[in-house]
């Protein structure tokens, strides 16, 4: 249903907005116009007819005096916006006409875009589809963030090892963003505290200002709009003309290069602790901007600061934004004078706090001493709210212990409710890292499994695979994704099944071309794509995948005239740049490849593939293209995983553990449409409790330990022999993701797999079951899930049903 909202429009007057944007927003004439000014027109004429829905959703946001969400996050993985506009805005064809006529090819502008990568993986990626569900469902809701001057770092392979260079985003004019100079607010950092009048008052040391960047999020059909609101650091002086004058020019823009590098770059660091003092600047930047911003907007509006938990919801995505429990207890004692059990309790009503990991290294500790030196003030604040905390619960478990701020466990007592994102993560969670305190607020932790949106990740992703479901369900599904399970009943259809295969093998062409265009690499579109991206990590073993690669190619060598069934092995992902086991994996995959790809005993049976630079936009080219789905984390590990669910969607089976999210997958598409191996996460850590238990792996498994005698003897490094010795003795000595024990049953997996794959009929409606019920995944549902359990929040605009009465 066309939405009232957005006006119809012609491609011929599209295309005359889109010449008007060239003329007058760029400067240009048509017989000048390179690549780059037409997107920027074409861009711009698209955000214009995201205004009005924006107005109207921010009015009835203002009539409605109910409650916004406002969602913290530290990464926002955006990805390119231009399609996705145009596509919820109902627009794709008129755009494409409109550029046709104007002689412009859409699809080369579209991928002209620079990726907003303001994110490292999941969790970045996550906060991006939550931004579009909650538009789509009409919750009104702000996303706030950073505006990295420069995203997530570009991969590159230098004869095989990652190198990493900046990302340059914003060396182009961003198209979606209007800059707010007029909403701006003072960041404090260090200094000291000091009682005047019986209260304690801060006297920082620095600060700087934060200034807001908003770009719209446009939903489904526009019938809503929400703001994702980033903030970049500005100087307070911009300039120090005394300096300047005296003809020290380094010293004029002093202030300004300070400040500027709060928001200069994301941290790309999942591992190791670096940067420590610039990363808790830019945590509490952001955080306190927010926070300062959303008072302002409540007591704007006449609020009383008792009511604030009826009209605000603060969701914290991770640690990273946890400060703004006591950033939010400082403003209401010290500038609004509420007492501290009162600045406290309205606070935690307030906020939740989602975890992503169970990681040790990942949950973020804060040295004592230089949390205090930067925020001096927040850290007597955590001291009373930790004793609150300790006097009110009757629990042992402190928030500042052993010189270290916890910020888990702050995120945790300042939260109403904290949520794990799959049902076996969540468990975990009560169960491992907030054992103890589960136990002190039972009920407080609850679940709210991972989701996705449907509308970038099929809708816009997979045309092929879009139409054939429009034609057989209708086009209802895009905002009411269970109705994929409509298909299930024509998977016994083999002229179904036919065109679903078709659509496969389209999305598999054009991955091929793709990746001949970029990288000059012929892909055999007839071989089974097995596909694993995500970043590199050893729980979420790489490794694993390549070692049975090897394996699989010992194999085809010693009996060439086997059955074999032809498979590219593509995976994708980078590596944090100090993470130097998740980077030597990278070197052995690109060694590995160059070996065997160049082997004309397996040439065609057998490729490896890995470009380089994996983000956003590759997945939509790769996900759409695969034929499995690599999702085979230590048990345990993987919080949730969203990669399983988009590959999932698009029609590709997964080969996976009982982990995160994949236990919930398997058990909507039937254990028989999954490709199951490994230990479950209680076996894993019996097993970790056995002596020796790597070493005695490998010796139960000639084919393991061949493969790894053959990589440590150097045949995949003949040029630097023991280039990876290291690598397979730390497998051998403390192989604590469970690599070597999980290796044979993967092995025999894959040989599944292989069965499946060689009955094409069978694997296509294996295919198709996947995409049939894998509706609940949707993030709608996810999101809906939050606004019913934690923010008590609700849509402003129609239900679905309702919606369709009125049509
Ligand atoms: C991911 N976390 C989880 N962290 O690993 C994944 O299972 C889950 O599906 C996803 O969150 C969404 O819930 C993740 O992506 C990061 O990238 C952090 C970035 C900042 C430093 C610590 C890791």
């Amino acid at each position: 249903m066309p939405d009232m909202s957005i006006p119809p429009v012609t491609p011929q007057d599209f295309g005359a907005e889109i010449l008007r944007h060239l003329k007058h927003s760029l400067g240009k004439d048509e017989s000048h116009a390179a690549l780059y000014d037409w997107r920027m027109s074409l861009s711009l004429a698209l955000r214009d007819r995201v205004v009005d829905p924006w107005f109207e959703s921010t009015r009835k946001t203002y009539e409605a005096r109910g409650k916004r969400v406002y969602y913290l996050s530290m990464e926002f993985l955006i990805g390119r916006l231009i399609e996705d506009v145009a596509i919820n805005l109902g627009m794709e064809e008129v755009a494409q006409a409109a550029l046709a006529e104007l002689g412009q090819d859409y699809a080369k502008i579209v991928a002209d875009e620079p990726d907003a990568a303001l994110g490292n993986g999941g969790l970045g990626r996550l906060a991006a589809c939550f931004m579009d569900s909650l538009s789509t469902l009409g919750i009104p809701a702000y996303g706030y963030g950073i505006r990295y001057e420069h995203g997530l770092f570009e991969q590159h392979f230098e004869n095989g090892a990652q190198m990493e260079t900046a990302e340059t985003w914003l060396a182009q004019r961003h198209a979606w963003e209007f800059e707010r100079p007029e909403v701006s607010y003072p960041i404090h950092f260090g200094g000291h505290v000091d009682e005047a009048e019986g209260s304690p008052v801060w006297h920082p040391e620095e600060t700087v200002m934060a200034s807001a960047y908003d770009t719209p999020v446009i939903g489904w059909q526009g019938r809503w709009a929400n703001t994702l609101r980033l903030w970049s650091a500005k100087p307070i002086t911009a300039f120090d003309l005394a300096s300047f004058n005296r003809g020290d020019y380094m010293a004029a823009s002093a202030p300004e290069a300070l400040a500027r590098t709060i928001s200069r770059v994301l941290y790309p660091d999942d591992t190791t602790k670096t940067g420590k003092e610039l990363r808790l600047k830019q945590e509490y930047f952001f955080t306190s901007a927010s926070i300062q911003d959303l008072l302002r907007r409540f007591l704007s509006e006449g609020g009383d600061l008792a009511e604030l938990a009826d009209h605000v919801a603060i969701q914290l995505n991770d640690t990273h934004p946890a400060i703004a429990g006591p950033e939010l207890v400082r403003l209401l004692m010290d500038e609004h004078g509420l007492d501290v059990a009162r600045a406290i309790s309205t606070a935690r009503r307030c906020l939740a706090y989602t975890n992503h990991t169970l990681l040790p290294e990942a949950l973020e500790r804060w040295p004592e001493e230089l949390f205090q030196s930067i925020l001096p003030r927040h850290h007597r604040i955590i001291q009373l709210i930790e004793a609150a905390h300790l006097a009110d619960s009757g629990s042992a478990v402190r928030i500042i212990e052993h010189g270290e701020v916890k910020m888990g466990e702050l995120a945790f007592v300042m939260a109403h409710k904290v949520n794990g994102v799959s049902a076996l993560h969540s468990d975990l969670v009560k169960e491992t890292v907030f054992a103890d305190l589960n136990r002190d607020y039972p009920g407080r932790i609850i679940n709210q499994t991972n989701g996705i949106t449907p509308r970038r990740w099929l809708y816009s992703c997979n045309p092929p695979l879009r139409a054939l479901i429009n034609e057989t369900i209708g086009t209802a599904w895009p905002d009411d994704l269970q109705q994929l399970e409509g298909l299930s009943a024509h998977a016994g259809d083999a002229a179904f099944l036919d065109r679903f295969q078709a659509a496969k093998d389209a999305n598999k062409a054009r991955l091929a071309d793709w990746l001949k265009a970029r990288d000059g690499v012929v892909l055999d579109p007839a071989a089974m794509f097995d596909v694993q991206i995500k970043r590199i990590h050893e729980y979420k073993r790489q490794l694993m995948n390549l070692l049975e690669t090897i394996a699989l190619w010992n194999e085809i060598r010693e009996n060439p005239n086997g059955d074999w069934t032809p498979r590219v092995k593509i995976f994708g992902g980078k590596a944090a740049p100090g993470y130097v086991v998740a980077k030597e994996i990278i070197h052995l995959i690109n060694d590995t490849a160059k070996l065997i790809n160049a082997d004309p005993a397996t040439r065609d049976l057998l490729q490896i593939v890995y470009p380089e630079n994996y983000n956003v936009s590759m997945a939509e080219i790769l996900i759409p293209a695969a034929d499995l789905s690599e999702q085979i984390s230590t048990a345990g590990k993987e919080a949730s995983g969203t990669g399983n669910m988009k590959f999932a969607l698009n029609g590709a089976p997964t080969i996976g553990t009982l982990d995160g999210a994949n236990v919930e997958i398997r058990e909507c598409v039937g254990a028989e449409n999954f490709f199951l191996f490994g230990l479950t996460a209680a076996e894993v850590t019996a097993r970790r409790a056995e002596p020796n238990y790597a070493r005695r792996a490998v010796e139960a498994s000639p084919r393991l330990a061949r493969v790894l005698k053959q990589i440590e003897s150097g045949v995949f490094s003949p040029s630097d022999k023991g280039r990876y010795s290291g690598l397979i003795q730390g497998l051998l000595d403390h192989d604590y993701f469970l690599v070597t024990c999980d290796f044979d049953s993967y092995f025999e997996a894959q040989r599944r797999v292989d069965t499946v794959f060689a009955d094409q009929a069978a694997w296509t409606r294996m295919a198709a079951l996947n995409t049939a019920r894998v509706g609940w995944f949707s993030s709608d549902r996810t999101i809906t899930g939050y606004a019913r359990d934690i923010w008590t929040a609700s849509s402003l605009i129609a239900s679905r049903s309702s919606r369709k009465d009125v049509a």
